[in-house]
């Protein structure tokens, strides 16, 4: 199926025009990580991750929080299976905490921490439920940090060897697989912002981390595909943003450029063959030369073909040309000069971040063009508000339902222009450790009270759950009864 392919929406024929279907074989479902929402941080030979590490420093997350209990999913995943069976998703994407499979640095596998993932596996499988296994979502193994974590090149093979042993393991039961999600935030806020683990505010190292992050992705799914059955599918997901400047004229334009630069194409460029673009190569240079971590075939191991994108999308960057070209933009771009970025713009998802589902569409637009043909997934996309529970216990979450619709539209808007868009796996399956903001953020579709383990499906996920048995959303207002 390519891009363009006019039978995309066959079969989705609008019932009325009051109603958007989406492609038959469209894929639902949600999305979770290990360190967000399992607990049991030493569990089965786990040992601490640098996210366990960085929230044990006092002041680097809100409220002192920490990865415990977290949902507790650990110990609930059967509980947490029968939810998304009631919510019918199709599909379930979840992420393997690697300092439970390789806890220390002999290398030896940990069969305890693998038969948490058989178990989650089995109990997916049983509901119909398609597992989509992630292999890193940030939590990179303490032992690995001591050797220099990403900033050393060792690490892009030690997760190749990771990989290989998961995939070896769950690859009877998982097809759907992704190497790293947002390697933009493990590298940007995680070395040259500060504000992700393992805290590092140096620039330069942190384009180096992003060429052994993207190198990790390329090798291990090379080492993944050696041993994989036809049936199996690679990918690596990234977060994006549309870059949007109020004006047109030619600084504008630059300063759209480089952002866009910085944060999607850096990263998207070398995994589809085309190198770092060589305008943003040039706009870093300042930094220094951390292109010298890039060894003679690096370029084909990222651009190893993957089955389809990941694509993580949560809300624009406004940015203005700064009045000085030369100024340094406060931000999580390294390298990034001449730019101010502006605040966001009308209601703001009590994170404050922009909500604007055109901007999703427009993304999603042009990254159908972009990626020549290779079949896109939502594979996340949410909001979090301060949710009220109401006397009864019942949670309606009004903003959250806005949110979902319109960026529903957004996506059926692509899938119309052209896009090959397969699936949207809705952030988050529960509420969660929303990473150094705690568990402040609420982003599920199912709260969590975090003193009872308590679930409670809120109106979102009802909601959801009734879009997922139609397969269609209705092309005006929030009323989906
Ligand atoms: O919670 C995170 C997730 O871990 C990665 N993508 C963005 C989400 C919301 O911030």
């Amino acid at each position: 199926m390519t891009t363009t392919d006019p039978s995309r929406l066959e079969g989705a024929t609008a019932l009325d025009v009051d109603t958007l279907r989406f492609p038959p074989d469209f894929v639902w479902g949600a999305a979770t990580a290990a360190f967000q929402i399992e607990g049991s941080i030493s569990a089965d030979g786990r040992t601490p991750s640098i996210w366990d590490t960085f929230a044990a420093t006092p002041g680097k997350v809100l409220n002192g929080d920490n990865g415990e209990p977290a949902c507790d999913h650990y110990n609930r995943s059967a509980e947490d299976v029968e939810l998304m069976e009631r919510l019918g998703l199709a599909a379930y994407r979840f992420s393997v905490a690697w300092p439970r499979i390789v806890p220390a640095a002999d290398g030896v596998v940990e069969p305890r921490g693998l038969a948490f993932y058989d178990r989650l596996v089995d109990q997916l499988l049983a509901k119909g439920i398609q597992p989509v296994a992630t292999l890193y979502h940030w939590d990179l193994p303490q032992w690995l940090e001591d050797e220099g974590g990403w900033r050393n090149r060792d690490t892009a093979y030690r997760f190749a060897e990771y990989a290989k042993v998961v995939h070896g393991h769950l690859g009877d039961r998982v097809k759907l697989w992704s190497t790293l999600n947002e390697p933009w935030c493990s590298a940007f806020l995680g070395h040259h912002k500060g504000i992700h683990a393992p805290g590092l505010k140096d620039s330069q190292a942190s384009l180096e981390a992003m060429h052994h992050l993207l190198l990790a992705h390329g090798l291990a799914t090379r080492a993944m595909r050696e041993q994989a059955a036809d049936d199996h599918k690679f990918s690596l997901v990234l977060n994006f943003t549309q870059a949007w400047a109020d004006n047109d004229d030619t600084a504008s334009k630059d300063v759209v450029r480089k952002v866009d630069g910085l944060h999607n194409r850096i990263f998207l460029d070398p995994v589809l063959g085309k190198g770092y673009p060589a305008d943003v190569v040039e706009d870093v240079a300042w930094l220094g030369d951390w292109q010298r971590v890039v060894q003679d075939g690096d370029l084909d191991v990222i651009a190893t073909p993957i089955d389809f994108l990941g694509v993580n999308y949560y809300s624009p960057t406004r940015v203005a040309p700064a009045a000085d070209p030369e100024v340094v933009t406060d931000g999580p771009f390294p390298g990034l000069r001449g730019a101010e970025l502006l605040d966001p713009r009308g209601e703001l998802t009590s994170f404050g971040w922009e909500q604007n589902a055109d901007a999703f569409a427009e993304l999603l637009t042009r990254l159908g063009r972009d990626v020549d043909g290779l079949p896109i997934v939502i594979t996340e996309n949410g909001s979090a508000f301060t949710d009220v529970v109401a006397d009864d216990g019942g949670v309606d979450d009004p903003q959250r339902v806005a949110f979902l619709l319109d960026h529903l539209r957004a996506v059926h808007r692509a899938i119309e222009s052209g896009a090959d868009i397969r699936g949207y796996l809705a952030w988050s399956l529960l509420d969660n450790f929303e990473w150094a903001e705690g568990y402040s953020q609420r982003f599920g579709v199912v709260r969590v009270d975090y003193e009872t383990q308590e679930r409670t499906v809120k109106r979102s996920g009802e909601v959801l759950a009734r879009i997922i048995g139609r397969n269609s959303i209705p092309a005006t207002g929030y009323d989906v009864e």
